[in-house]
């Protein structure tokens, strides 16, 4: 049997979180480490799966996409909260430069505002909301899955593999060049589009399939010709991130055209979905390059708590198969999705699609043949 290699690390679970703000109140946290463990869980069981453990790629590739001050603030904000002898379990802001507090001021006065000092205004500073709760350990784990997505290329740029997964916690694409959000420190699809396009000296598609608009990766390649970024989505209007992510933003300068926004309504559901799916693949297929990276999220899921489409377990199988059939090399990140119990199912659903495997393991001694069950 064949298997595909999937990247773990047990740095994950040093982001402890266990509750986040919403508006405004503490609840318990969607972003957990069970996500993670569950879904290591579920490829183990599948047997169809070697667990690999990343390599260390330093900073170097995380600054090749990020400011040096988000950074420092992701390695020093805890410390900093410490020092500062503020009691919390988490760190969140209160208080971010909104757009609006610099109407009428001059690019030249813009260019004058500052980092602050105090933790506080620093959090507000390099972020984007209140929902992502910073702890002790979250520098460990956000460079752990900046690892575990760049070893993941290497496995498909000098692994031979024509497809691997990398399970990231945190997962990646709200984080823009200088801001965190959502759940996300560093935008590890970015660094690893980034680096493929470093390395590889060619273009390369990212396909965002999480049910939230990846802002931070549309951000950090929104002029960038060379980087394809298709991302579906729940309509922005309605839900997170509310501000990016429509249909009529489609890049600029070299980038224009490279940005393809599909926003969808809620309640959107496996037909729909696979159309869209379709439109992102043939849009991807019009583009130059051998790799997509793949950010990966299951809030699509009928039951997620968070995410308003209708998505059942079949169709994940079926989109991976379709991903994978367009021939090209695929870098597969785990991004969002906090219904816990199926997330190890989806998982080794979309994993098996686009390796070619049927959606139900083979009972033994089974003679069925594969591929018979598909969502369309
Ligand atoms: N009470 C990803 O899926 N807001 N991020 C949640 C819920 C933030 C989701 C509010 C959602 C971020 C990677
Ligand atoms: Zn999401």
């Amino acid at each position: 049997m064949r298997s595909m290699k999937a990247v773990y690390t047990s740095a994950h679970l040093g982001h402890d979180v266990t509750h986040e703000t919403y508006l405004g109140i503490p609840v318990p946290a969607c972003e957990v480490t069970e996500r993670a463990e569950n879904i290591r869980a579920a490829l183990e069981t599948d047997g169809g799966f070697t667990l690999v453990a990343p390599t260390d790629h330093g900073r170097d590739p995380i600054l090749a996409v990020h400011d040096p001050g988000l950074v420092r603030f992701v390695e020093t904000a805890w410390a900093d909260l410490t020092a500062q002898e503020v009691d919390r379990s988490f760190l969140v802001a209160d208080t971010y430069p909104v757009r609006a507090m610099f109407e009428g001021m001059s690019d030249d006065a813009l260019g004058r505002l500052r980092e602050p000092v105090a933790v506080g205004g620093r959090t507000g500073w390099y972020g984007l909301d209140s929902s992502n709760p910073l702890v002790e350990g979250t520098w460990g784990a956000a460079r752990g899955a900046v690892d575990v997505a760049l070893t993941t290329v290497d496995l498909v740029l000098d692994g031979g593999e024509q497809a691997a997964y990398g399970l990231c916690r945190p997962p990646g694409h709200h984080a823009a060049r200088a801001m965190a959000g959502g759940y996300c420190f560093f935008n590890n699809a970015a660094i690893a589009a980034e680096s493929i396009t470093r390395r590889t000296g060619e273009p390369v598609a990212i396909l965002d399939v999480d049910v939230h608009h990846g802002n931070g990766t549309q951000q950090i390649f929104w002029r960038r010709g060379d980087v394809f970024y298709a991302s579906i989505h729940a309509d922005p209007a309605h839900l997170y991130p509310f501000f990016l992510g429509y249909a009529d933003e489609t890049g600029e300068g070299p980038g224009l055209g490279a940005n393809f926004n599909q926003p969808l309504p809620a309640g959107t559901g496996d037909e729909a979905y696979l159309v869209a799916i379709d439109r992102a693949l043939e849009a991807i297929d019009r583009t130059r390059g051998g790799i997509i990276v793949v950010s990966l999220g299951f809030d699509t899921y009928r039951e997620d708590p968070i995410g308003t489409f209708a998505l059942t377990t079949p169709a994940y199988h079926e989109i991976g198969r379709r991903v994978a059939a367009l021939g090209r090399r695929l870098v597969i990140l785990q991004e969002g999705g906090y219904h816990r119990p199926s997330l190890g199912a989806n998982a080794t659903a979309w994993l098996r699609g686009a390796e070619g495997r049927p959606l139900d393991p083979e009972p033994a001694g089974d003679s069925t043949p594969a591929g018979t069950r598909s969502a369309s």
